[in-house]
């Protein structure tokens, strides 16, 4: 039998849950259509445009998919990742983190109720820790020294105390609500996470090896121009050098003559970084007017 070898790029992407809008949403800037009918009830999506497939799978599938080959790309959580990484043989070997996506930001802390004596980590010393997350956890406690018991569970952790089946929980927050809701206060972060993007470390065919670069370049060029501003205004000749030190990262900018005196002129360029309002009214103050700040949609540098 003749196995025709993979044309296709696969990504895994979390198919619902808090990652899924954001990884769908970066995808599609970079070009990715699909037929969307009833498209959520679907394992993979085949793009019409661009040789890519994409796999929707549970988070927690995702770091396996990618080491095993299944998929050449994955969009996960670093926490999901590490997690994943220190149970599994291969200490996650088989995958590399391509690029930070921004996104899905949280973090993996400690917290104790609200009412509990704590000074610092050493006050876990012979208590019941529990998390969904053992792995970070055990190697969190290791490094401080510290002795605890870990309650592994799968779900619910924040509820673990008013359970008494923990005396504290390790579990991942975003705004803090969900432990204040619990009379849990939050003492330590044992790991920072975002959505990170994953590559197998597997061999893989030249086509897929030429989409994954393309698909590279075209989340780079998203992520740049998220983070980019085209910004136009117009100044008197003079006031360039001020306005340049203003805007030291401005790349390149045109600058154009208006009128036929000769003094004043246009200036537009992209600024690699947000433009706030006291960057805009000090460039008023060295003599800038109309000046207009732009969302950029995508870049090719
Ligand atoms: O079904 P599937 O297995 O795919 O999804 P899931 O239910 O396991 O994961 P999901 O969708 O809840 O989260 C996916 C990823 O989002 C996580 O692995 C993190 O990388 C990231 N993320 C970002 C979060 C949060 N923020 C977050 N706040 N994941 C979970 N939470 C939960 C947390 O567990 C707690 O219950 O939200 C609650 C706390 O939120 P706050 O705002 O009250 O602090
Ligand atoms: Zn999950």
């Amino acid at each position: 039998m003749v196995v025709k070898e993979k044309e296709r790029l696969a990504v895994a992407v979390q198919k619902s849950g808090r990652l899924y809008e954001k990884s769908i949403a970066l995808l599609s800037q970079c070009g990715l259509t699909f037929d969307s009918v009833k498209w959520k009830e679907k394992l993979i999506l085949r793009c019409s445009d661009f040789p890519v497939d994409l796999m929707m799978v549970r988070d927690d599938d995702i770091p396996e998919y990618v080491a095993s080959g299944i998929c050449e790309m994955g969009i996960v959580g670093q926490n999901v990742l590490e997690e994943r990484n220190r149970s599994e043989a291969d200490g996650g070997s088989g995958i590399e983190v391509l690029r930070e996506l921004g996104f899905g930001r949280c973090r993996l802390s400690v917290a104790v109720p609200a009412s509990a004596p704590y000074e610092g980590p050493r006050s876990l010393d012979g208590k019941r820790i529990a998390t969904s997350y053992p792995g970070l956890l055990g190697a969190y406690l290791k490094a401080q020294g510290v002795s605890a018991e870990i309650v592994k569970l799968k779900g619910s952790v924040e509820i673990a105390p008013s359970l008494h089946i923990a005396d504290a929980v390790c579990d991942l927050v975003s705004t803090g609500s969900t432990l204040h809701s619990n009379g849990l206060r939050e003492t330590q972060t044992v790991f920072e996470s975002q959505a990170v993007l994953i590559g197998t470390r597997r061999a893989l065919p030249a086509v897929v090896v030429e989409a994954r670069r393309k698909a590279l370049i075209r989340i780079d060029g998203v992520r740049k121009a998220a983070r980019s501003k085209y910004i136009m205004m117009n100044a008197p000749k003079s006031a360039l050098p001020a306005i340049q030190k203003i805007l030291p990262g401005m790349e390149e900018p045109s600058i154009m003559p208006l009128g036929t005196s000769g003094e004043r002129i246009a200036i537009h360029a992209v600024a690699p970084e947000n433009v706030f309002w006291e960057t805009m009214e000090k460039l008023k103050a060295v003599g800038a007017s109309s000046i207009l700040v732009l969302p950029i949609e995508k870049i090719i540098a």
